[in-house]
């Protein structure tokens, strides 16, 4: 299956993407993973993206594009994957239409996981990452509303957007988005609980 998972920031896209990939045995592939990965190499990207990633800003659209393209074309993507934490803005989504259509694999569903600010602010406060100032958050949270949230109109519109509430207990949050995304068409291998 091609899933995407949307939410604000700490809304628990990663905790959800670890569970879904363990279930459907396919790979999550998270652009905050990727860069954080760039970061922690010192390559040149990296020390570009750490500067945006401090200030709760966006990486620029054609550094993240660029990961995806090169992640998505990779042979184990070939029988999906679960994308956490892209597309966030337009060009990102509009460029992530283009190589699907180049390589032929239609997205299934986008999940989009619900949660308030306040309780986004006590989240990432008790995780600690060093862009989880409170500062830094906030600006994150403004971002998430100018750039990210209107992908949620972009999806609806496609008749893609599944709205998940993530607030509560990990697992009954995963039940729902197993629910959300529907069953696995036959040619997924789908694994046990
Ligand atoms: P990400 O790595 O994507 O991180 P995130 O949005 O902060 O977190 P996520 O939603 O995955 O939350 P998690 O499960 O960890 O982005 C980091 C930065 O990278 C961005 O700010 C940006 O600078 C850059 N970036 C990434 N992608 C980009 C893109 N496409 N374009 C441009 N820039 C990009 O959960 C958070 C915490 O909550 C955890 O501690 C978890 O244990 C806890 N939690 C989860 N579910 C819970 C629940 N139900 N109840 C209580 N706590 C819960």
């Amino acid at each position: 299956m091609r899933i995407i998972l949307l939410g604000a920031p700490g809304s628990g896209k990663g905790t959800q993407g670890q569970r879904l990939m363990a279930r459907l045995n396919i790979p999550q592939i998270s652009t905050g993973d990727l860069l954080r990965a760039a970061v922690a190499e010192d390559t040149a990207l990296g020390r570009k993206a750490k500067v945006a990633m401090d200030a709760g800003q966006l990486v620029a659209d054609e550094v993240v594009i660029g990961m995806i393209d090169e992640r998505l074309t990779q042979s184990d993507a070939g029988d999906g994957f679960i994308l956490d934490g892209f597309p966030r803005t337009q060009p990102q989504a509009v460029a992530l239409d283009e190589l699907l259509r180049r390589l032929g694999q239609p997205l299934d569903r986008v999940v989009n996981l619900e949660v308030g600010g306040e309780e986004i602010v006590k989240r990432l406060l008790a995780r600690g990452r060093s862009d989880d100032s409170e500062t830094t958050i906030r600006e994150r949270l403004e971002v998430y509303t100018a750039h990210t949230k209107p992908l949620l109109d972009y999806y609806r519109e496609r008749g893609l957007l599944a709205i998940v509430p993530g607030v509560g207990d990990m697992d009954a949050i995963f039940e729902r988005v197993m629910t959300a995304i529907g069953p696995a068409p036959s040619r997924y291998h789908v694994l046990p609980a």
